[in-house]
C-alpha cells in the first residue's frame, strides 16, 4: 500500500506553479539595483561619445571638476595611471573603459563624472570639454577590408587592417567534392540585422568599497556574478575574497547583462577612490547606443542537392561585424560562437563554414540575445536555405524537410560539423504542426486566393539548439571550464534551501528549482526556497546564458538533492531499526520492505539528522554538487506561421502561428510556455519591425524606443502551443532540455518565410529583416530582393 506524495500538489515535476517571485515583482515590491540606497552613496553619469571614430585631441574636466557637488571626474588618462584605460573582453581582445587615444563608437564612454546626485553628474558631464579631430568611419565589413580603410585597432601592436580572425570549421574537401555530384546547387545570401536584447531594466552598478573591512561589494546587474568577481581579482588585482558581487533583482537579461562593461569598473574605481559607495544607473539611450547588441551578420550559402531531394553537402561564409572592440562572451575555442551548428537536425554527410570577423565603429557585441552564442543566426540561415532549395528543387516545404530530418533511430547523430544530437522526434513534431495549422487546407486556400489578388503565404521553421554549455572538455570561458553548481540545506523541521551558481532574470528560477527538490525528496516545492546572485552566499557557478540553467544548474539541483536523500536514506535506516538495504523510497517517505506501513517522512529524516543521528555520522543535511555536463541538451522545435501580404502596402499580418516546442521533461510547462511566448514575441520583433542600424557617420539609428520598436500586447500576433511531444534529454538526471531561447532562435525563419512565401512566384529569393511594410512593397513592386542594413545616409 502506497502513502505516496501527489506530486503535483506539493509542486513537483510537471505542476504549473505559479511563480514565486511573481509575488514580489507584481506588488511592486522587488529589489532591482536602482532600489538600492546605501548611507553616503554618490552617483555616476557617462559622458559619450557623439562621433563614431574621431582622435581626442584634447579633454578639459576643469568646469565639470569646479561644479559644486562634483566629487570626482574621470577620463582615461586617470584610468591610464592606474593601468584601468582598458581591459581585457571575453573573447581575448581589449576594450577601452574610457577612451585615451580615439573613440571607434558613437557612445562609447570618455569621461564619468561622481556627484551628490545624478542630475549635478549629467550637467556635469556636459561641462567636460572634448576636441574630436573626425576619422573616416566604417560600418560594415566591406567597408571594413576595402583598400585604404582606416585601421580603428591602431592601439593595437601588431593589428594592421580591421579583420579579427579567420575562423573555419567543417571538411572544405570533402564538401567540394559533394558539391561536384550535386545535381542542383541553391544559393542564399543575407544579412541578419544587428538587434539589441532590450531588457526593460538598463545595465548599472553600486560599488561600496570599505577601507575599514577592505570588501569591496557591488550590487549589479549581472547574469553572471561569479565570473565578474573573477574578472573584478584579475583585472583591478584585488583579492578574490574581499569582493562579494551581488545581483539583486534584475529586469530581464536576454544576454544584455553579461559582458563587463566600462559602467561597473569606472563605479567601481570611484568608490575606492573616494571610499563612499557609487550608484550608476544607465539610461535608455546609453543602454541602446553602448552596450552588447547581437547578429549583425551576413551569411552566403549554398546546398549542394540531388534532384530527388537528398542535401549531400552545405557550405557557409559569413562576415561577423563586431563591432569596436571583439568583446562577445562565448566558449573561447569557437570565433563566431556556434554557428556551426547549423543543420544539425539534417542529415547531411559533409559541410564546411568559413567565418571572418571584422571591427567597425559600432559598439561592441555581447553574448548576443536570446541567443546560445550565435544559433540564431545559424537556425535562421538553415530555415532560409531550407525555403529556397525546395523552392529550387520544385519540392514541398514540409515533405523536403521531413526526408532530410535526423531520424529517431539514428541518434546519437554526429552532426556535419562534428557536435553530437543525443535525442529528438523531429518529423512527429512537424506532423503535429502540419495538421495544427491545417497545411493541406491552407495550401488549396493559398491557391485560390491567388487567383484573386490576395497574397497569402506559410512559413515553416524548424530548429535544433545546443543549450548547457559545458561539457568541460570542449567549453571554456578564458579558460574557465564551463560546469555549474547547486547547494541545498535542509533544516531540521524539513524545510530547505537551494543555491545555485546560475542567475534568474525574470526565467523563474526560485519557483522551477524548488519543483526539482520537490520530485526529488517529496519536500513540498512552498517548503524550499531559491536564492541566486550572491558569491558570497551562492556556490561558484558560470552565470545564466544560452539556456544554460536547467539543463546545468538544474542538473546539480538534482544531484545535490540525490546526495541529501542518500544520506536520509541512513538516517531512515537507523530510525526505522533496519538495514539500509531493506528500506525502499517513494516520493516523501522511506519504509521497510517487507512492512510497507513502517516508514519514515522526509522530515523525520531531516529532524534526525539534528536531533538523532547514528553513532559516527556526521549531524545536519545539507550538501553541494557540481555538474559537468556528459554533453549539451538538444531542444527541438517547429514552427509554423500563415500570412496574409497587402500588396499595396507591403503591410503582413500573421493569420495563424503553431509551435511545437520538444524541450524534454517540462518541470514547470506554464514557465515553459511563458519562455515560448516571450521568444515567439521577439522573433515577430526582429522579423517585423526592429532594427539599429546606422548612417554613414556611424550615428546610431535606433538609440530610442521610438527608433527601436518593442512589440506590445496591440500588435504581437496569438500562438497556438503544443506540447504533446516530449523526448527526455538522455543524459540529463531528469531528463530536461533548455527552452529559454528556442522561439526567439526559430521564430525569425518562420515569419519570414511565410512573407516570402507569399511572394513565391514573383521571383523575389530574400528580404532582409526586419520585414518592414516598405522593404516588402518594395519587393512587390519592382520584383527584387531587398537586401542589407545599408548605411542610413544622415541627410535622406
Ligand atoms: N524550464 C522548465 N522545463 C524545461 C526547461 C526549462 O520548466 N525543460 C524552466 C526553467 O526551470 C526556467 C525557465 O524554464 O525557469 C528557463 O529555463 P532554461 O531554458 O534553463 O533557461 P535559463 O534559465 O538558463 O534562462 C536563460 C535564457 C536566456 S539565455 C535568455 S537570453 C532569456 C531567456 O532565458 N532571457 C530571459 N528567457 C528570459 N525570460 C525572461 N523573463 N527574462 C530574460 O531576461
Ligand atoms: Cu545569448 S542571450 Mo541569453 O544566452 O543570456
Amino acid at each position: 500500500m502506497s502513502q505516496a506524495l501527489d506530486e503535483i500538489k506539493i509542486g513537483g515535476l510537471g505542476a504549473s506553479r505559479k511563480r514565486v517571485e511573481d509575488n514580489r515583482f507584481i506588488r511592486g515590491r522587488g529589489n532591482y539595483t536602482d532600489d538600492i540606497a546605501l548611507p553616503g552613496m554618490l552617483h555616476m553619469e557617462i559622458l559619450r561619445s557623439p562621433l563614431a571614430h574621431a582622435r581626442i585631441k584634447s579633454i578639459d574636466a576643469s568646469r565639470a571638476w569646479d561644479i559644486p557637488g562634483v566629487h570626482l571626474v574621470l577620463t582615461g588618462e586617470m584610468m591610464a595611471t592606474r593601468n584601468l584605460a582598458w581591459m581585457p573582453t571575453l573573447s581575448y581582445d581589449t576594450q577601452a573603459v574610457l577612451a585615451t587615444d580615439k573613440v571607434r563608437f558613437q557612445g562609447q564612454e570618455v569621461a564619468c563624472v561622481i556627484a551628490d546626485d545624478p542630475y549635478i553628474a549629467k550637467d556635469a558631464c556636459e561641462a567636460i570639454e572634448v576636441e574630436y579631430e573626425p576619422l573616416p568611419v566604417i560600418v560594415n565589413p566591406e567597408q571594413a577590408v576595402a583598400e585604404g580603410a582606416p585601421v580603428i585597432r591602431d592601439d593595437k601592436d601588431n593589428q594592421r587592417d580591421n579583420v579579427i580572425y579567420d575562423w573555419e570549421v567543417g571538411d572544405a574537401a570533402g564538401t567540394e567534392r559533394a558539391f561536384a555530384q550535386a545535381d542542383v546547387i541553391s544559393k542564399l545570401r543575407l544579412h541578419y540585422p544587428r538587434s539589441h536584447p532590450s531588457p526593460i531594466e538598463c545595465c548599472g552598478s553600486i560599488a561600496d568599497f570599505n577601507r575599514a573591512t577592505s570588501k569591496l561589494t557591488v550590487y549589479m546587474t549581472t547574469q553572471a556574478p561569479h565570473i565578474i568577481r573573477a574578472a573584478v581579482a584579475l583585472v583591478a588585482e584585488l583579492p578574490e575574497h574581499m569582493i562579494r558581487i551581488i545581483s539583486p533583482d534584475i529586469g530581464g537579461g536576454f544576454g544584455n547583462k553579461v559582458p563587463v562593461y566600462p559602467g561597473y569598473v569606472c563605479s567601481i574605481l570611484a568608490s575606492i577612490l573616494l571610499e563612499r559607495p557609487v550608484k550608476w544607473i544607465e539610461d535608455k539611450t546609453g543602454n541602446l547606443i553602448s552596450t552588447g547588441f547581437a547578429r549583425d551578420i551576413y551569411l552566403d550559402g549554398e546546398m549542394a542537392l540531388r534532384q530527388d531531394g537528398k542535401i549531400l553537402a552545405v557550405r557557409m561564409r559569413c562576415d561577423a561585424d563586431h563591432g569596436a572592440f571583439f568583446s562577445d562572451a562565448q566558449p573561447s575555442k569557437f570565433k563566431i560562437g556556434l554557428l556551426h551548428s547549423a543543420f544539425a537536425a539534417y542529415d547531411i554527410p559533409v559541410a564546411h563554414l568559413a567565418a571572418r570577423g571584422t571591427y567597425s565603429n559600432k559598439a561592441p557585441g555581447g553574448v548576443a540575445y536570446r541567443c546560445s552564442f550565435r544559433v540564431t543566426e545559424a537556425m535562421f540561415f538553415q530555415e532560409r536555405m531550407m525555403q529556397a532549395a525546395a523552392d529550387d528543387l520544385g519540392l514541398d516545404q514540409a515533405e523536403f524537410r521531413r526526408m532530410n530530418f535526423v531520424k529517431d533511430a539514428d541518434f546519437p547523430h554526429r552532426t556535419p560539423f562534428g557536435f553530437l544530437t543525443d535525442s529528438g522526434q523531429y518529423a512527429k513534431c512537424l506532423d503535429v504542426g502540419l495538421k495544427a495549422i491545417g497545411y493541406e487546407d491552407f495550401r488549396r486556400e493559398q491557391a485560390e486566393a491567388r487567383k484573386r489578388g490576395r497574397l497569402l503565404g506559410l512559413g515553416i521553421s524548424t530548429m535544433t539548439e545546443p543549450l548547457g554549455a559545458g561539457n568541460s572538455r570542449e567549453y571554456d570561458i578564458l579558460g574557465i571550464k564551463m560546469f555549474d553548481s547547486a547547494e541545498l540545506k535542509v533544516h531540521m523541521t524539513g524545510k530547505a534551501i537551494v543555491r545555485t551558481g546560475a542567475r534568474t532574470q525574470g526565467q523563474g528560477h526560485e519557483t522551477t528549482w524548488a519543483q526539482i527538490v520537490s520530485h526529488e525528496l517529496g519536500i513540498p516545492a512552498e517548503d524550499v526556497v531559491v536564492e541566486e546572485g550572491d558569491t558570497d552566499t551562492a556556490p561558484f557557478g558560470m552565470g545564466t546564458y544560452a539556456s544554460r540553467s536547467t539543463p546545468v544548474a538544474g542538473a546539480a539541483v538534482a544531484m545535490v538533492a540525490r546526495k541529501i536523500r542518500a544520506k536520509a536514506r541512513r538516517l531512515a535506516a537507523h530510525l526505522l531499526e533496519v538495514s539500509e538495504e531493506d528500506v525502499e523510497w517513494e516520493l516523501g517517505r522511506f519504509y521497510v520492505r517487507s512492512a510497507p506501513d513502517r516508514g519514515v517522512t522526509i522530515q523525520e529524516c531531516a529532524m534526525a539528522a539534528y536531533s538523532n543521528m547514528p553513532d559516527g555520522m556526521e549531524p545536519g543535511l545539507e550538501n553541494t554538487a557540481y555538474y559537468d555536463p556528459p554533453n549539451l541538451t538538444w531542444p527541438f522545435a517547429v514552427y509554423i506561421v500563415t500570412v496574409e501580404v497587402d500588396p499595396e502596402t507591403g503591410v503582413w499580418d500573421v493569420l495563424k502561428l503553431v509551435a511545437v516546442d520538444d524541450c524534454g521533461v517540462r518541470i514547470n510547462p506554464m514557465i515553459v510556455e511563458g519562455q515560448i511566448m516571450g521568444g515567439l514575441t521577439e522573433a515577430y520583433a526582429m522579423a517585423n519591425m526592429q532594427f539599429i542600424t546606422f548612417d554613414a557617420e556611424g550615428n546610431c539609428v535606433g538609440s530610442n524606443y521610438m527608433d527601436y520598436l518593442l512589440p506590445t500586447a496591440w500588435e504581437t500576433p496569438g500562438f497556438e502551443l503544443h506540447s504533446e511531444v516530449v523526448t527526455p534529454c538522455p543524459h540529463h538526471p531528469i531528463g530536461a532540455k533548455g527552452i529559454g531561447e528556442c522561439a526567439a532562435v526559430g521564430g525569425p525563419a518562420a515569419y519570414v518565410n511565410a512573407v516570402m512565401d507569399a511572394l513565391s512566384g514573383t521571383g523575389v529569393r530574400n528580404i532582409d529583416m526586419p520585414l518592414l511594410p516598405d522593404r516588402v512593397w518594395e519587393a512587390i513592386t519592382y520584383r527584387r530582393d531587398v537586401s542589407g542594413a545599408p548605411p542610413v545616409r544622415s541627410d535622406d
